[in-house]
Parts: structure tokens; C-alpha cells; sequence
């Protein structure tokens, strides 16, 4: 990325974000297996309580979504996904002051929450549902377009690409770019993700992290999400909740190719990870 100001400062609605050092990215699913058996009400304490733990730690953004992206997972209706987000946005805004950003691929999601005073839009489908492409330019907010192919239902049956993983990932970004410019949705105003786990194997994922600095060439910011990713449970023969060290690792290795945010679980931990990673790429003590 360009070390021009400009180019360092994201302008999420009511917040700017200063990415000229890597900037964490808290992850709040409020899907109903996120949610305690409490009820409702309690549920969305229970989620401003752990956003206030990650902004605590560090995270400059929180990122909250309210259709499970996993593996196998199906989609939601918008009414069902704004139903699970927006209260929980609500409490993130007026309580907080967060900078929230909402995974969303409903354009009527993408209107909803920008009135409601989210930051950020986060799309693993890289506005391509009918209408995402103008509802994002409207929202007037930063945008992350990420490479999938398939959609989470089918996306890990068997990916195969005719190209090399890396090409295959900038082709698509670049194509998305020009959608984007198109519909008047601004290039300063994207975020690019790689995609780790959407229709990759762990040998792509692998190949793609270490190849990830190619995508410097878009000169946009780069977010990368590997966050207890099964990349990692493959890779160590590690159950989900023993993973962080092999997050912590990938982390590293993101920051050094190049991501300025880092969508994680474990907030604390690669905050440091980050700020040392960045310490040593600038011979400097200051992140
Ligand atoms: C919602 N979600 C889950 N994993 C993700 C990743 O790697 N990147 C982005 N942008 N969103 C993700």
C-alpha cells in the first residue's frame, strides 16, 4: 500500500480509521449457535460484553454478522439477519461508540445497518447478489470484497481452479474492482480479502498466505481472516479451541505480506502479534 495520509485513513462513517500500522478486527457472530441459552435479551448483553472485552484488548473493529459463513452453513433471510444484527449494533453504537462493521450480503441489510450507524460493510460474496453492488456505493462506507467460489453450502466440495490459486484470487479482485468502480462505488473505498477457507483446499490456502503479497499491487488495503480456520486444524491436527498459536503464526506472516487488518477471535494475542510483527518491519519501537 501506498504510504501516502490519504491512503492511510478510512473514512467508516462517524469514525476514521488510521491503517497506516495493522489494525485488528474482533469477530461477534450473533448467529443462534453464538447465543447463550438465556434468552434473547441476554444474548445481546452477552454480545456487548465480549465486543467491549475486544475493544478492550485492542480491536479497532468489530465485525458482526448474523449468517454463519461456515462450511456447509445455509443462508438466512435479511429480515432473520437484521433481526440477530441490529440490536446488537444498536448497543455497539450508543453504548460503545464502536466502529462496527456488518458481514452482510443483503443489500436490504446493507441500507438497514448503515442507518443504524455501522462503519464498515464486510461482504464474503464481494457484492455480487442483485442490488449489494448499489446498496454498498449508497452506503457511502468502506467496503471488504472477498474471494469465495460457491457459496458456504458447497464451497469445500472439492474447490478446483484451472489457474494458479494466486492468479485465480487477483483475477477476481480485479474484476470485482471494476464492478465496483462501475456502479460508482469508489476504489478508495474497498478493502480486498483474499478469502482463506472459501472454496480452498489447505494446500491453496497455504500457497495463497504465502503468495499474498502480489495483491500489494491494487494498492487498497488487505484484510486477511484465518482466525482458528480449519487450515489450521489440518495443518497442527488441532480442535478449534487449541489453535491460537497456529493463528498467532499466520497473523505474523499476513502482516509481513502485507494485510493492514486482521479479522481474528482472539483479540489480545495478535494485537501483539501484529504490533511486534510491525515493530520489526519498521525497526521501530513504536506500532
Ligand atoms: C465473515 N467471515 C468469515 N471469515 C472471513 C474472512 O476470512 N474474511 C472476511 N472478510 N469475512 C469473513
Amino acid at each position: 500500500m501506498s504510504d501516502t495520509p490519504s491512503m492511510n485513513m478510512l473514512h467508516c462513517g462517524r469514525h476514521w480509521l488510521d491503517i497506516s500500522f495493522p489494525r485488528v478486527m474482533g469477530v461477534l457472530n450473533v448467529t443462534p449457535d453464538s447465543f447463550s441459552d438465556g434468552g434473547r435479551h441476554i444474548a445481546v448483553d452477552d454480545a456487548l460484553r465480549h465486543a467491549e472485552r475486544m475493544l478492550a484488548e485492542g480491536a479497532a473493529i468489530i465485525d458482526v454478522g448474523g449468517e454463519s459463513t461456515r462450511p456447509g452453513a445455509s443462508p438466512v433471510s435479511p429480515q432473520q439477519e437484521l433481526d440477530r444484527v441490529a440490536p446488537v449494533i444498536e448497543g455497539l453504537v450508543r453504548e460503545l461508540d464502536a466502529l462496527v462493521s456488518v458481514d452482510t450480503s443483503a443489500p436490504e441489510v446493507m441500507k438497514e445497518v448503515t442507518a443504524l450507524g455501522a462503519g464498515m460493510l464486510n461482504d464474503v460474496r464481494a457484492l455480487r447478489r442483485e442490488g449489494a453492488l448499489q446498496a454498498a456505493a449508497r452506503s457511502g462506507l468502506p467496503v471488504c470484497v472477498m474471494h469465495m467460489i460457491g457459496e458456504p453450502g458447497d464451497m469445500q466440495d472439492a474447490p478446483h481452479y484451472d489457474q494458479e490459486i494466486e492468479s485465480a484470487v487477483e483475477q477476481f479482485l480485479a474484476d470485482r474492482i471494476g464492478a465496483c468502480e462501475a456502479a460508482g462505488l469508489h476504489r478508495e473505498r474497498l478493502i480486498l480479502d483474499p478469502g482463506f477457507g472459501f472454496g480452498k483446499t489447505v494446500e491453496h490456502n497455504l500457497r495463497l498466505l504465502n503468495r499474498m503479497d502480489t495483491l500489494k499491487r491494487f494498492e487498497l488495503p488487505i484484510l486477511a481472516g484465518m482466525s482458528r480456520k480449519s487450515m489450521i486444524g489440518k495443518v497442527l491436527e488441532r480442535p478449534v479451541e487449541e489453535r491460537l498459536s497456529g493463528g498467532l503464526a499466520l497473523a505474523t506472516l499476513a502482516v509481513e505480506r502485507g494485510a493492514r487488518l486482521l479479522r481474528v477471535h482472539d483479540v489480545g494475542p495478535t494485537v501483539d502479534a501484529a504490533n511486534m510483527t510491525w515493530a520489526v518491519l519498521q525497526e521501530g519501537l513504536e506500532p
